[in-house]
C-alpha cells in the first residue's frame, strides 16, 4: 500500500531535522509540548506544512523542531480501507497552558476544514498533543500523555527523530518503547520535507 514501503530503508539521518536556535528567549519560562500531525485526506504534504505554519503563527509558541514525513499505513482501522497517512511530530516551547494548547490545535483542525465524523476516520489533518512537559491527565478532553502515543510507531520514530532522548512521561524513553514496538509501517518519505518558518 506503501509506494516506498521495503523495509530495508533506513530513518531518514537526524540532519534533516528542521531545528532553531536552542538560545530563543523570546517567551518566559516556557513548557516544552510534543504534537504529532497526521493527514490522509487531499494534499496530504500541504496539510501538514498548514498546520506547522499556524502553529508557528500561534502568540506564545514558538515551533523548535520539526521532524522529517513518514508514510503510514492507517493505525486502528483496515488498512485497506483508507488512504495512507502522513505523519510527523513537531516540537514547541510555548507558555500557553495546556488546554489553550488543544484549544489552538483544534482551532489549527477547523481552519483545514477538518470533518469530524466517526472515530478514525480519514482526515485532512489531525493535531494531537502527545505530551506536555511532564503533566499528567486522564481528563477524556485532554489526556497527557496522549492515550495512545506508546502504541504508536507513527507517533515515536518522529519524535525521536527530532529528540532522541525523549521520554514519555509514565511510559519511559521513546528508544526504549521503539524497540519494543518496532517501525513497522512506518516509512520515511525523503523525497519530502517541511519547513520552518523564519
Ligand atoms: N483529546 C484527549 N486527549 C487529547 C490529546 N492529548 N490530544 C480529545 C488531542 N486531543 C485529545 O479527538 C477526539 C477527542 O480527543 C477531542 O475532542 C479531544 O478533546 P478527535 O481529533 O476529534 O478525533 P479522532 O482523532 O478521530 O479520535 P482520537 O481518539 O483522538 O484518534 P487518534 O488517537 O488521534 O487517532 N494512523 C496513522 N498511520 N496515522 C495517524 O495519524 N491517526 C488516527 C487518529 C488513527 N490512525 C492513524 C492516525
Ligand atoms: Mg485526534
Amino acid at each position: 500500500m506503501t509506494p516506498n514501503s521495503d523495509p530495508t530503508v533506513q530513518p531518514v539521518p537526524a540532519s534533516v531535522v528542521r531545528q532553531v536556535d536552542d538560545a530563543d528567549t523570546t517567551l518566559h519560562n516556557p513548557k516544552l509540548a510534543v504534537i504529532s500531525l497526521g493527514s490522509n485526506l487531499g494534499n496530504r504534504l500541504e496539510a501538514l506544512q498548514s498546520a506547522v505554519d499556524a502553529l508557528a503563527d500561534t502568540p506564545g509558541l514558538k515551533v523548535k523542531s520539526v521532524s522529517p514525513v513518514y508514510e503510514t499505513i492507517p493505525w486502528g482501522v483496515d488498512p485497506a480501507s483508507q488512504p495512507a497517512y502522513f505523519n510527523a511530530v513537531v516540537l514547541v516551547r510555548t507558555t500557553l497552558p495546556p488546554a489553550s494548547l488543544l484549544e489552538r490545535g483544534q482551532a489549527v483542525e477547523e481552519a483545514l476544514e477538518r470533518v469530524r465524523d466517526e472515530r478514525w476516520a480519514p482526515r485532512t489533518i489531525d493535531v494531537d498533543i502527545v505530551s506536555y512537559q511532564d503533566v499528567r491527565s486522564d481528563d477524556p478532553r485532554l489526556t497527557l500523555p496522549h492515550p495512545r502515543a506508546h502504541q504508536r510507531a507513527f507517533v515515536l520514530v518522529p519524535w525521536h527523530d527530532v529528540d532522541p532522548g525523549a521520554e514519555l512521561p509514565g511510559r519511559g524513553t521513546v528508544t526504549a518503547l521503539l524497540d519494543a514496538l518496532g517501525r513497522e509501517g512506518v516509512t520515511p518519505r525523503p523525497d519530502l520535507e517541511l519547513s520552518l518558518p523564519d
